[in-house]
């Protein structure tokens, strides 16, 4: 790898994590599996190219042009963001200080490929027209190759050694087993419920009591999967949504909460949503959304809205909303 080839390299390695972190985030399915294996891959890739990296730094640094301080600054993000990433796999921690190590990944992750960009407008590399592409693309795939490789191994060695991290779902997360031991979880800046047993809710103009949502007696076996980095599989029970609405046309379902928070479905999915107010046969607590919460196996835990207040169903199309809630 020459200086330059591995600058641009690094640039697109942050820049493609970022996307693929962000990727992972959304994905809920199966099907989105190869986006989290490349945000590992790409991971790595940095750290390969790492001893590069720190011969080309040194150098800068002893000329201490201008700019040092935010360069350390973006080494410093870099270590912390890969470290939480490494860590997080892992399993054998799960806070860094005040923060979960998943907060702690995404902030010095934006934080880093924020920087980077700022540090390549200071020191562009530029495009390279004459560098021969055959070579380049024998770089690419080697560094790539190798970046699997050791992603692929470490997978491999952590179910060897039975560390918690051999046995996390497509998704990267961890199981909990015990519905007892999940943690309450706010997407944000949401703060717990405490609505009763008397909470209502309203389905397209119809109101329901709790009770009545309990009765309906439809159980779904569902995977609840923070992008925290932890789900669970759990029995829920309740009244499938598609038995509650009544409105036959629309293009969206709106589920919001008593706090605000909010999320559209299509509205196709009526018949995989769930209203519940059980898990594995218990009433839910307050913490988690009781005595109402959407379930929806196969979506990430920030789409299922907790102490639901309404369901309404209208024509705008279901992608018309932030792609993760703000609040
Ligand atoms: N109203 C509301 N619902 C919410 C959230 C929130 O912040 N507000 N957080 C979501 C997120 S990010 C997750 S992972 C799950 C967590 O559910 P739990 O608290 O039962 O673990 O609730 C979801 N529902
Ligand atoms: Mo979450």
């Amino acid at each position: 790898m020459t200086p330059r080839q591995t600058n641009i390299a690094l640039l697109w390695l942050t820049t493609l994590t970022l996307i693929s972190g962000v990727g992972a985030f959304l994905i809920g399915t199966q099907a989105g599996h190869a986006v989290v294996l490349t945000h590992g891959v790409l991971g790595v890739g940095i750290l390969v190219l790492s001893p590069w990296k720190s011969v080309i730094a040194r150098r800068g640094l002893r000329r201490a042009r201008h700019g040092s301080l935010l360069s350390l600054t973006l080494t410093f993000t870099i270590l912390v963001a890969l470290g939480t990433g490494i860590l997080e796999v892992t399993g054998w921690a799960d806070r860094l200080g005040p923060l979960t190590l998943m907060q702690a990944h995404v902030g010095s992750g934006v934080a880093a490929i924020t920087l980077t960009w700022i540090h390549y407008r200071q020191r562009p590399v530029g495009t390279a027209p004459r560098d021969p592409s055959r070579r380049n693309l024998i770089r690419w795939t080697g560094l790539l190759s190798v970046s699997a490789l050791i992603y692929v191994g470490t997978e491999g060695l952590w179910r060897l050694t039975s560390a918690p991290g051999g046995n996390r779902r497509f998704t990267g997360s961890h199981e909990i087993l015990d519905v007892a031991n999940v943690p309450a979880t706010q997407w944000l800046n949401d703060r717990v419920q405490r609505l009763g047993t008397g909470h209502q809710v309203t389905i397209t103009g119809t109101r329901y009591t709790a009770e009545e949502i309990a009765m309906g007696g439809d159980v779904v076996t569902a995977t609840l999967d923070c992008t925290g980095g932890w789900y669970t599989t759990q029995e829920w029970s309740g009244t499938s949504l598609d038995r509650l609405i009544q409105e036959t046309g629309g293009q969206s379902i709106v589920v919001r909460s008593v706090t605000g928070y909010w999320r559209r479905f299509p509205r196709s999915d009526a018949p995989r949503l769930l209203l519940a107010t059980h898990a594995a046969g218990h009433p839910l607590r307050d913490g988690h959304g009781g005595p109402m919460r959407v379930v929806a196996d196969g979506r990430r835990g920030y789409w299922w809205v907790k102490w639901v207040e309404s369901v309404e169903v209208d024509d705008l199309p279901p992608w018309w909303q932030p792609p993760l809630p703000l609040a």
